[in-house]
Protein backbone atom coordinates (compact mmCIF):
# COMPACT_ATOMS: atom_id res chain seq x y z
CA UNK A 1 0.00 0.00 0.00
CA UNK A 2 1.61 3.47 -1.09
CA UNK A 3 0.65 6.58 0.45
CA UNK A 4 1.18 9.42 -1.39
CA UNK A 5 0.80 13.04 0.94
CA UNK A 6 0.82 16.25 -0.96
CA UNK A 7 1.75 18.88 1.88
CA UNK A 8 4.08 21.95 2.15
CA UNK A 9 5.68 20.17 5.28
CA UNK A 10 7.02 16.73 4.23
CA UNK A 11 8.52 16.64 7.10
CA UNK A 12 5.72 16.23 9.24
CA UNK A 13 4.35 13.62 7.56
CA UNK A 14 7.81 11.73 7.40
CA UNK A 15 8.74 12.11 11.14
CA UNK A 16 5.33 11.29 12.09
CA UNK A 17 5.07 8.28 10.10
CA UNK A 18 8.50 6.80 10.85
CA UNK A 19 8.46 5.46 14.63
CA UNK A 20 6.17 2.23 15.92
CA UNK A 21 4.19 -0.01 14.00
CA UNK A 22 3.85 2.63 10.99
CA UNK A 23 7.64 2.42 11.03
CA UNK A 24 8.20 -0.83 11.19
CA UNK A 25 5.74 -1.52 8.49
CA UNK A 26 7.35 1.05 6.19
CA UNK A 27 10.61 -1.13 7.05
CA UNK A 28 9.22 -4.35 6.23
CA UNK A 29 8.00 -2.80 3.09
CA UNK A 30 4.33 -3.58 3.38
CA UNK A 31 3.77 0.27 3.48
CA UNK A 32 5.67 3.21 1.94
CA UNK A 33 4.94 6.62 2.55
CA UNK A 34 6.18 9.34 0.42
CA UNK A 35 5.52 13.12 1.06
CA UNK A 36 5.80 15.75 -1.77
CA UNK A 37 6.27 19.03 -1.54
CA UNK A 38 3.91 20.98 -3.01
CA UNK A 39 5.89 24.30 -3.04
CA UNK A 40 8.60 22.34 -5.35
CA UNK A 41 6.05 22.67 -8.61
CA UNK A 42 5.32 26.49 -8.04
CA UNK A 43 6.45 28.13 -11.05
CA UNK A 44 7.26 31.61 -9.77
CA UNK A 45 10.63 33.19 -8.81
CA UNK A 46 10.14 33.32 -5.16
CA UNK A 47 8.38 29.76 -4.66
CA UNK A 48 5.18 31.34 -4.04
CA UNK A 49 2.35 28.92 -2.94
CA UNK A 50 -0.52 31.24 -1.58
CA UNK A 51 -2.10 34.71 -2.69
CA UNK A 52 -5.12 36.97 -1.92
CA UNK A 53 -8.69 36.15 -2.22
CA UNK A 54 -10.96 37.00 -4.68
CA UNK A 55 -13.96 38.81 -2.87
CA UNK A 56 -12.12 39.66 0.40
CA UNK A 57 -11.92 37.56 3.36
CA UNK A 58 -8.82 37.44 5.66
CA UNK A 59 -6.42 35.06 4.75
CA UNK A 60 -4.32 33.42 1.98
CA UNK A 61 -5.84 31.06 -0.11
CA UNK A 62 -3.31 28.05 -1.90
CA UNK A 63 -3.34 28.63 -5.38
CA UNK A 64 -4.38 25.77 -8.03
CA UNK A 65 -1.74 25.94 -10.25
CA UNK A 66 1.66 23.66 -8.16
CA UNK A 67 -1.25 21.89 -6.06
CA UNK A 68 -2.45 21.01 -9.90
CA UNK A 69 1.02 20.19 -10.92
CA UNK A 70 2.25 17.92 -8.17
CA UNK A 71 -1.12 15.85 -8.49
CA UNK A 72 -0.68 15.50 -11.97
CA UNK A 73 3.00 14.52 -11.36
CA UNK A 74 2.26 11.91 -9.00
CA UNK A 75 -0.66 9.97 -10.98
CA UNK A 76 1.57 9.78 -13.92
CA UNK A 77 4.14 8.31 -11.69
CA UNK A 78 1.41 5.81 -10.21
CA UNK A 79 0.10 5.19 -13.95
CA UNK A 80 -3.66 5.70 -13.33
CA UNK A 81 -5.52 8.10 -15.06
CA UNK A 82 -8.06 9.12 -11.62
CA UNK A 83 -6.22 8.08 -8.43
CA UNK A 84 -8.13 7.88 -5.22
CA UNK A 85 -7.53 11.44 -3.85
CA UNK A 86 -8.60 12.44 -0.52
CA UNK A 87 -8.68 15.89 0.52
CA UNK A 88 -8.29 16.48 4.24
CA UNK A 89 -11.04 19.30 5.41
CA UNK A 90 -12.74 20.37 7.98
CA UNK A 91 -15.61 19.90 5.52
CA UNK A 92 -15.75 16.32 4.46
CA UNK A 93 -17.20 13.22 6.12
CA UNK A 94 -16.52 12.51 9.58
CA UNK A 95 -13.59 9.64 8.80
CA UNK A 96 -14.76 6.03 10.01
CA UNK A 97 -13.25 2.64 10.56
CA UNK A 98 -15.51 1.81 7.40
CA UNK A 99 -13.90 4.73 5.30
CA UNK A 100 -10.59 2.91 6.92
CA UNK A 101 -11.33 -0.47 5.45
CA UNK A 102 -12.39 1.05 2.13
CA UNK A 103 -8.81 3.18 1.69
CA UNK A 104 -6.85 0.54 2.69
CA UNK A 105 -8.17 -2.00 -0.51
CA UNK A 106 -6.03 0.88 -2.81
CA UNK A 107 -3.07 0.14 -4.07
CA UNK A 108 -2.27 3.86 -4.22
CA UNK A 109 -3.55 6.54 -1.85
CA UNK A 110 -3.51 10.02 -2.52
CA UNK A 111 -3.70 12.70 0.49
CA UNK A 112 -4.01 16.53 -0.06
CA UNK A 113 -3.41 18.18 3.14
CA UNK A 114 -4.33 22.41 3.09
CA UNK A 115 -3.01 25.17 4.55
CA UNK A 116 -3.93 28.80 5.13
CA UNK A 117 -7.90 29.17 4.39
CA UNK A 118 -7.82 26.10 2.14
CA UNK A 119 -7.46 25.47 -1.68
CA UNK A 120 -8.55 26.99 -4.41
CA UNK A 121 -11.44 25.47 -5.70
CA UNK A 122 -11.12 24.65 -9.12
CA UNK A 123 -8.08 22.44 -8.46
CA UNK A 124 -10.00 20.43 -5.69
CA UNK A 125 -13.24 20.16 -8.09
CA UNK A 126 -10.48 18.51 -10.86
CA UNK A 127 -8.43 15.77 -8.55
CA UNK A 128 -10.60 15.26 -5.12
CA UNK A 129 -12.07 12.12 -5.40
CA UNK A 130 -13.23 12.37 -1.23
CA UNK A 131 -13.05 15.04 1.23
CA UNK A 132 -12.66 13.70 4.87
CA UNK A 133 -12.74 15.60 8.19
CA UNK A 134 -11.64 13.81 11.11
CA UNK A 135 -13.67 15.43 13.50
CA UNK A 136 -15.62 18.62 14.07
CA UNK A 137 -12.97 20.89 15.12
CA UNK A 138 -10.39 23.22 13.18
CA UNK A 139 -6.67 22.18 13.09
CA UNK A 140 -4.36 24.83 11.78
CA UNK A 141 -3.56 22.33 8.32
CA UNK A 142 -4.41 18.93 6.80
CA UNK A 143 -1.15 17.32 8.50
CA UNK A 144 -2.28 15.95 11.29
CA UNK A 145 -5.31 14.61 9.59
CA UNK A 146 -3.49 13.24 6.66
CA UNK A 147 -0.77 10.67 9.39
CA UNK A 148 -4.57 9.61 11.28
CA UNK A 149 -5.77 8.43 7.77
CA UNK A 150 -2.35 6.79 7.28
CA UNK A 151 -2.40 5.33 10.64
CA UNK A 152 -5.92 3.80 10.82
CA UNK A 153 -5.36 2.14 6.99
CA UNK A 154 -1.94 1.08 7.53
CA UNK A 155 -3.28 -1.34 10.62
CA UNK A 156 -5.35 -2.98 8.19
CA UNK A 157 -2.99 -3.60 5.76
CA UNK A 158 -2.18 -7.45 6.07
CA UNK A 159 0.91 -8.36 7.84
CA UNK A 160 1.19 -4.97 9.40
CA UNK A 161 0.08 -5.96 13.21
CA UNK A 162 1.14 -9.32 14.59
CA UNK A 163 -2.09 -10.81 15.32
CA UNK A 164 -4.63 -10.24 12.84
CA UNK A 165 -7.34 -11.06 15.26
CA UNK A 166 -6.36 -7.92 17.50
CA UNK A 167 -7.33 -5.73 14.05
CA UNK A 168 -10.86 -7.48 14.26
CA UNK A 169 -11.62 -7.66 17.84
CA UNK A 170 -10.96 -4.31 18.64
CA UNK A 171 -13.63 -1.25 19.00
CA UNK A 172 -15.67 -0.58 16.57
CA UNK A 173 -14.65 -3.79 14.26
CA UNK A 174 -18.19 -5.30 15.40
CA UNK A 175 -19.45 -1.95 16.15
CA UNK A 176 -19.15 -2.19 19.50
CA UNK A 177 -16.63 -0.61 21.91
CA UNK A 178 -13.60 -2.91 23.73
CA UNK A 179 -14.20 -4.51 26.85
CA UNK A 180 -12.04 -3.42 29.97
CA UNK A 181 -8.56 -5.40 29.95
CA UNK A 182 -5.97 -6.58 32.82
CA UNK A 183 -2.75 -7.66 32.86
CA UNK A 184 -0.73 -8.81 36.00
CA UNK A 185 -0.37 -8.11 39.16
CA UNK A 186 -3.89 -10.05 40.30
CA UNK A 187 -3.84 -7.29 42.54
CA UNK A 188 -3.13 -3.67 42.12
CA UNK A 189 -3.64 -0.46 44.62
CA UNK A 190 -6.54 -2.60 46.71
CA UNK A 191 -8.16 -3.51 43.12
CA UNK A 192 -8.30 -7.28 41.91
CA UNK A 193 -8.99 -8.48 38.09
CA UNK A 194 -12.26 -9.52 37.61
CA UNK A 195 -12.26 -13.36 38.85
CA UNK A 196 -13.59 -14.97 36.11
CA UNK A 197 -10.99 -13.89 33.68
CA UNK A 198 -8.77 -15.71 35.87
CA UNK A 199 -11.44 -19.00 36.04
CA UNK A 200 -10.31 -20.91 32.57
CA UNK A 201 -13.81 -21.17 31.31
CA UNK A 202 -13.27 -20.06 28.03
CA UNK A 203 -16.69 -19.85 27.25
CA UNK A 204 -17.74 -18.13 30.23
CA UNK A 205 -14.73 -15.51 29.58
CA UNK A 206 -15.73 -14.63 26.24
CA UNK A 207 -19.45 -14.52 27.28
CA UNK A 208 -17.87 -12.10 30.19
CA UNK A 209 -15.96 -9.82 27.71
CA UNK A 210 -19.16 -9.72 25.27
CA UNK A 211 -21.11 -8.21 27.77
CA UNK A 212 -18.49 -5.61 28.96
CA UNK A 213 -18.50 -4.27 25.42
CA UNK A 214 -22.18 -4.06 25.54
CA UNK A 215 -21.81 -2.05 28.94
CA UNK A 216 -19.46 0.16 28.11
CA UNK A 217 -20.91 0.79 24.78
CA UNK A 218 -24.29 1.41 26.28
CA UNK A 219 -22.44 3.87 29.13
CA UNK A 220 -19.92 5.99 26.66
CA UNK A 221 -21.17 5.56 23.28
CA UNK A 222 -24.47 4.56 23.06
CA UNK A 223 -24.84 6.48 19.57
CA UNK A 224 -23.15 3.43 18.10
CA UNK A 225 -25.58 0.77 19.35
CA UNK A 226 -28.17 1.93 16.80
CA UNK A 227 -25.99 0.98 13.96
CA UNK A 228 -24.12 -2.27 15.83
CA UNK A 229 -24.69 -5.54 15.29
CA UNK A 230 -27.10 -6.93 18.09
CA UNK A 231 -28.26 -10.17 18.83
CA UNK A 232 -31.70 -11.19 20.14
CA UNK A 233 -29.77 -11.68 23.30
CA UNK A 234 -28.14 -8.69 23.27
CA UNK A 235 -31.11 -6.56 23.25
CA UNK A 236 -32.62 -8.39 25.71
CA UNK A 237 -29.09 -7.77 27.92
CA UNK A 238 -29.38 -3.97 26.96
CA UNK A 239 -33.15 -4.26 28.62
CA UNK A 240 -32.51 -4.80 31.54
CA UNK A 241 -29.19 -2.95 31.64
CA UNK A 242 -31.68 -0.13 31.09
CA UNK A 243 -34.33 -0.97 33.40
CA UNK A 244 -31.88 -1.78 36.48
CA UNK A 245 -30.45 1.78 35.65
CA UNK A 246 -33.76 3.27 35.37
CA UNK A 247 -34.75 1.72 38.69
CA UNK A 248 -31.87 2.71 40.51
CA UNK A 249 -32.37 6.13 39.12
CA UNK A 250 -36.16 5.83 41.29
CA UNK A 251 -34.50 4.79 44.35
CL1 LIG B 1 -8.98 17.15 7.75
N1 LIG B 1 -8.23 19.59 8.37
C1 LIG B 1 -8.26 20.67 9.16
N2 LIG B 1 -7.54 21.74 8.82
N3 LIG B 1 -8.96 20.73 10.27
C2 LIG B 1 -9.68 19.64 10.58
C3 LIG B 1 -9.70 18.49 9.82
C4 LIG B 1 -8.96 18.50 8.70
N4 LIG B 1 -10.50 17.58 10.40
C5 LIG B 1 -10.96 18.16 11.48
N5 LIG B 1 -10.48 19.40 11.61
Amino acid sequence: MNFHVMTLFPEMILSGMKNSITGRAIDKGLIAVEAINIRDYTTNKHNKVDDYIYGGGAGLLMQAQPVYDCWNALRKKIGKKGPRTVYLTPQGRTFTQKDAHEFALEEDLILLCGHYEGIDERVLEEIVTDNVSIGDYVLTGGELAAMVVCDAVSRLVPGVLHNDVSAETESFEAGLLEYPQYSRPEEWNGKKVPPILLSGDHAKVEAWKHEQALIRTLERRPDLLEKAKLSEKDRKFIKNLLQSKNDSDIL
